[in-house]
């Protein structure tokens, strides 16, 4: 009998069903984040920063967690970690229109600070790596409440310059928190390139000086990502301490809908950027292993269309908040 080769899902313990299911979360990614595009330059939405290009790194990161179990504190750009979480389409345009229902805030926050009490997500403020000392608290209140639970938390590579992102890894490097940091590095910090933001060639370098393990892994590639993720996170749970994985990623779109980057990054980059894609790399590989042909593929984009459609319907369709509200929760109420 001829001995049949495993494929790498395979060995990283993921049925066939569960690498489609990673592609779809990456592809229904990609397609929202399009959408929204479209949604903001049509004047119907205010803005949009974008997850185009990190979706490997993002779904093949939050795959690691237990949902509904663990916890999550996002950056902006974390769309396809939410979703992986157990956040809608429907309820990520709630937030795009900002209508009532919309679980980050009500229709109250700037889009894209994603918070879902029923999955363990944290909303952030906008300065950027506050998120990490929550990721840490969290971390911390469970040890010391002896729950059985892993905290994640994503920022860019600009973002690990904060104050906040050294004294939160120092804290958990210490206390040996079960906590997992996910830097998502795009090469850039708005129009700031790589080579400005840092003196030694990985934000992962560092990890070491808070006693802690610094991975750094390709982010278009999904499943090297999940492999890095699942270490950490069982690591984490075995109450070894916490881990730094930086992710080598690519930003496909400006900053945000606000920026022009024809300023500051030639096209040329850009199409070089297009050659490290998750999406196709992904998309490749299950040609490869035989679980995607064309006919599955169109069925599976018109199913995804389907989905976001009445997505987006619904949500338009919502009210506001009444104005009377909009004070609740900001001040002590009698
Ligand atoms: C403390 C703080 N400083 C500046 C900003 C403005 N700002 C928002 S995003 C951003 C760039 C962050 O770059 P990076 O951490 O690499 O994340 P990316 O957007 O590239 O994913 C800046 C400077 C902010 N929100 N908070
Ligand atoms: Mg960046």
């Amino acid at each position: 009998m001829a001995t049949q080769t495993r494929n790498r899902h395979q060995e990283l313990g993921l049925s066939d069903g569960q690498m489609l299911e990673i592609y779809r979360y990456m592809l229904l990614t990609r397609r929202i984040d399009e959408r929204l595009w479209l949604l903001q330059r049509g004047g119907k939405i205010p803005f949009v920063i974008s997850a185009q290009g990190q979706e490997g790194a993002q779904v093949g990161a939050a795959y690691a967690l237990i949902r509904g179990k663990d916890w999550l504190a996002p950056y902006y750009r974390d769309l396809g970690k939410v979703l992986v979480m157990g956040m809608t389409p429907r309820e990520v345009f709630l937030a795009a229109f900002a209508r009532q229902g919309d679980p980050s805030s009500n229709g109250r926050q700037m889009a894209h600070h994603w918070g879902h009490r029923r999955w363990n997500i944290v909303s952030g403020s906008s300065p950027v790596a506050t998120q990490v000392l929550h990721a840490v608290g969290v971390a911390l209140a469970a040890k010391m409440k002896g729950h059985d639970v892993v905290a994640m938390t994503s920022l860019g590579e600009g973002s690990s310059n904060q104050g906040d992102f050294h004294e939160g890894l120092n804290f958990a490097g210490v206390h040996k928190l079960p906590c997992v940091f996910h830097v998502q590095n795009n090469e850039y910090a708005i129009s700031v390139p790589l080579r400005k933001q840092l003196a030694c060639e990985n934000v992962a370098d560092r990890a070491p000086g808070y006693g802690m393990p610094g991975v750094v892994v390709d982010g278009s590639d999904v499943l090297a990502v999940y492999a890095a993720f699942r270490e950490a996170v069982d690591r984490a749970r075995r109450g070894e301490g916490p881990t730094l994985i930086e992710s080598k990623c690519v930003r496909l779109t400006p900053h945000s809908s606000d920026d022009d980057d024809r300023t500051y990054r030639p096209r040329e980059e850009i199409e070089r950027a297009r050659q490290r894609d998750p999406l196709v790399r992904t998309r490749a590989y299950l040609y490869e292993v035989g679980l995607l042909d064309e006919e599955r593929e169109q069925a599976l984009e018109a199913e995804i269309r389907r989905e976001i459609d009445a997505a987006q319907e619904y949500a338009e369709a919502q009210p506001y908040e009444p104005v009377e509200t909009a004070m609740r929760h900001v001040y002590k109420e009698a």
